[in-house]
């Protein structure tokens, strides 16, 4: 078990759709802490910069004009193995494949709006909080 801070997103169709309050509810509920939380809409710049190891896939574009779309609300949050953690509660990235009873199981059709996302990885996290919240980032 291990103390994790983790960036989760809820992206453009999830705000558009009404379900802000869904998702941070089931962070709560399970036991996470919300650290940071807010409302922008991202510039392509920085859309890039947080997708950039998708850069060479054919669904690049497409990801960035999505996530860039509308208002997305960012969330640093904390929690024993928040990462992996949060990824359970979020259910697989093609909603097809997630769970009943996660949040792309019970919420989402399409890969491509899949209502979340959360970091992979300490290395992801540490890089996309960076870009996110910089000021949660330690050290
Ligand atoms: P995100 O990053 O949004 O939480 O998704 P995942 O971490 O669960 O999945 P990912 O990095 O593999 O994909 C990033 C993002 O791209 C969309 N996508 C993905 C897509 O539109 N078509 C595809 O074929 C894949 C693999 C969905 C999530």
């Amino acid at each position: 078990m291990a103390a994790e801070q983790t960036l989760i997103l809820v992206k453009p169709d999830g705000v558009a759709r009404g379900l802000v309050g869904e998702v941070v509810s089931r962070i709560e509920r399970k036991g996470y802490t919300i650290e940071a939380l807010e409302l922008r809409t991202l510039e392509r710049e920085t859309a890039e910069e947080h997708y950039g190891e998708h850069v060479d896939k054919p669904f690049f574009g497409e990801l960035v004009d999505f996530i860039t779309s509308g208002p997305l609300v960012a969330m640093c949050v904390s929690g024993d193995d928040a990462i992996v953690g949060m990824r359970t509660i979020m259910g697989a990235t093609n909603p097809i494949e997630a769970t009943p009873g996660s949040i792309r199981g019970d919420f989402a059709t399409v890969i491509g709006e899949n209502i979340v996302h959360g970091s992979d990885s300490t290395e992801s996290a540490t890089r996309e909080l960076g870009i996110f919240f910089p000021d949660r980032v330690p050290g």
